[in-house]
């Protein structure tokens, strides 16, 4: 009895958003496949060009790590779903170290972590038939109910 939701709210950066994420018992949004992505994707709009996903390099440069369960990005999934030439770990300083995901072009980037963008979190509600659902924030879109 398991029901997704992923939620949009404003722009902040990511240490924010993750942070928002969390206190709501969800995380950043994991995109582990280009069909995940592209399902983010269209809920995204030239009024929302970039939302934060959960996954960063901040511990160690170069290894991205998934939030929601802290594995390291695979290589493939690194080639798969960055844009070509990503990540640049680019920026002032080269300290381009947490995973933003473009409206238009259907690849990640690594992108300074105090940009504010707008975000994705995901989260997990247990529901019975009985019981109604509220969710404070706007829910973006639901999975399969299973009862
Ligand atoms: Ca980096
Ligand atoms: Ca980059």
């Amino acid at each position: 009895m398991f029901r997704e939701n992923l939620d949009i709210v404003s722009q902040v950066n990511y240490y924010h958003a993750s942070d928002l994420c969390r206190e709501n018992q969800g995380h950043l949004v994991s995109t582990r496949t280009t069909e995940k992505m592209q399902l983010i994707q269209s809920f995204m709009n030239a009024d929302i060009p970039n939302i934060w996903i959960g996954a960063n390099d901040i511990q160690q440069e170069g290894t991205f790590v998934w939030e929601d369960d802290g594995s390291p990005m695979t290589a493939q999934q690194q080639l798969e779903l960055f844009r070509p030439g990503e990540p640049s770990d680019g920026g002032p300083g080269n300290t381009e170290d947490c995973v933003s995901l473009y409206y238009r072009i259907p690849n990640l980037n690594d992108a300074t972590c105090h940009s504010t963008y707008a975000f994705v979190c995901e989260m997990q509600i247990v529901v019975t038939s009985s019981q109604a659902v509220s969710l404070e924030l706007p829910v973006l879109l639901s999975s399969s109910i299973q009862d």
